[in-house]
């Protein structure tokens, strides 16, 4: 049995993780440790805080007193860090407080963890994996290999930066003072219960709403699109079976570019409204409640600053000492991923409303159409 810290684990990935976690290792105990920022969502966990399979501490990764606490009375023997500032957009407007989360308070969590492991007889068993992103690598061009783990760091945007300096601070605590810690970078993640500023149900929530979709510049960026549930069983295989002071990548194996992926959630959005009569009552903006295509909602709009132009993982290391392989097909991911926000309109009307509406203007307020 296990004492496992999740850090994040109100977020997108963090949510699924617990739920995958209480599914494969029900005999661990858990606990969320989440600042409840915009991004947070509790929903997900409530029925598992009430029966108390989970207990769940609201609190930021940045408050030493706190973290030290945890650690004191819990003896968490595993660590499982996803809490950050995750939106590049939002990071490009703001930002400090990625620099206070994703360093700092990553610092001070490897800090406490450390100090806690070594008063104790568990410095020799436990482990800290820390989650980051592929974006540390910066950009690819069309013909480049994909990441591996020893592509050097090349971040491009204030958030990748500050991962970037997150996965230097895990090396050093292991290079120096021997942390038992490891490091996974991944693509990004798409599924459920994933923020709606993030593209793919932003643009999946602006269709059924019949707002227009969005593309950044002319749409060929790439990324290699990684189901969460693929990537939270490898962040399990990687925290019971990876080898410490170790980097892991995680990678979809589906390069995609931004213009096919809209065009693949429009066209799967028309089928599921013409084969669903009961769709078009329910959204009666979206223009395939009409018969029309979805895709006569997209527009190009100024780009971001600095976008990477492609990301592609290759988790060959991963595949090879783990035996973790993406098993959810992108086509199929995505009609479940489309079918889940269109059941759960209760979550993300919940999630978009207030402050969200504020980060769209800020946002999208400014874009003009190229
Ligand atoms: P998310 O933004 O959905 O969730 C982040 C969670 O961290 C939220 O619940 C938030 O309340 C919490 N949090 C933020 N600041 C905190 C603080 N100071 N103290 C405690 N909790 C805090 O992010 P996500 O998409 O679930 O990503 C999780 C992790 O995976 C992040 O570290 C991110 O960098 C990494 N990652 C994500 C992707 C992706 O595609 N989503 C890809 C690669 C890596
Ligand atoms: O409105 C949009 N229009 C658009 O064209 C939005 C929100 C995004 N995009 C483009 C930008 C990117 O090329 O879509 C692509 C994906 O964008 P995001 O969903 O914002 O993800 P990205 O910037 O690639 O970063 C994600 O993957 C790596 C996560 O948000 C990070 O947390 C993770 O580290």
């Amino acid at each position: 049995m296990q004492r496992v810290l999740i850090t994040g684990g109100a977020g997108f990935i963090g949510q699924n993780l617990v739920h995958a976690w209480r599914a494969a290792r029900p005999d661990d105990r858990l606990m969320v440790l989440d600042a409840m920022t915009y991004a947070a969502n509790l929903r997900s966990l409530e029925p598992l805080i009430a029966d108390r399979s989970i207990q769940f501490v609201k609190g930021d990764i940045g408050d030493a007193a706190l973290v030290r606490l945890l650690f004191d009375e819990h003896g968490f023997t595993r660590v499982a860090h996803l809490a950050a500032e995750s939106h590049v957009d939002r990071s490009i407007v703001d930002p400090e407080a990625f620099l206070k989360t994703n360093v700092l308070g990553t610092f001070t969590l490897l800090q406490a963890a450390l100090d806690a492991w070594r008063s104790s007889d568990l410095i020799g068993c436990a482990r800290f994996l820390h989650v980051s992103t592929d974006e540390v690598y910066g950009s690819l061009g069309p013909g480049d290999p994909a990441f591996s783990e020893s592509s050097p760091y090349r971040p491009n945007s204030p958030y990748a930066a500050s991962k970037a300096a997150s996965d230097h601070l895990v090396r050093a605590f292991v290079t120096t003072y021997d942390m038992p810690a490891m490091i996974t970078n991944c693509s990004n993640n798409y599924g459920p219960y994933q923020h709606p500023e993030k593209l793919i149900p932003l643009m999946i929530i602006h269709a059924v709403e019949g707002k227009p979709l969005p593309i950044y510049g002319d749409g060929s960026n790439i990324r290699d699109w990684l189901h969460v549930s693929d990537h939270c069983d490898a962040l399990m295989s990687v925290i019971e079976r990876g080898r410490i002071g170790e980097t892991y990548n995680i990678g979809g194996g589906n390069e995609q570019n931004n213009r096919d992926v809209v065009g693949a959630i429009c066209d799967t959005l028309d089928d599921a409204f013409a084969d669903d009569p009961r769709l078009a009552a329910r959204f009666p903006s979206c223009p395939a409640a009409k018969g029309a295509a979805c895709r006569s909602l997209i527009g190009y709009v100024t780009d971001r600053p600095g976008h990477d132009h492609r990301y592609a993982i290759d988790a060959a290391k991963l595949a090879a000492e783990l035996g973790n392989r993406c098993s959810v097909g992108f086509e199929h991911g995505l009609r479940q991923t489309i079918r889940w926000y269109l059941d759960r309109e209760d979550w993300w009307r919940e999630v978009t409303s207030g402050g969200y509406k504020a980060w769209i203007d800020r946002n999208y307020g400014f874009r003009v159409a190229v």
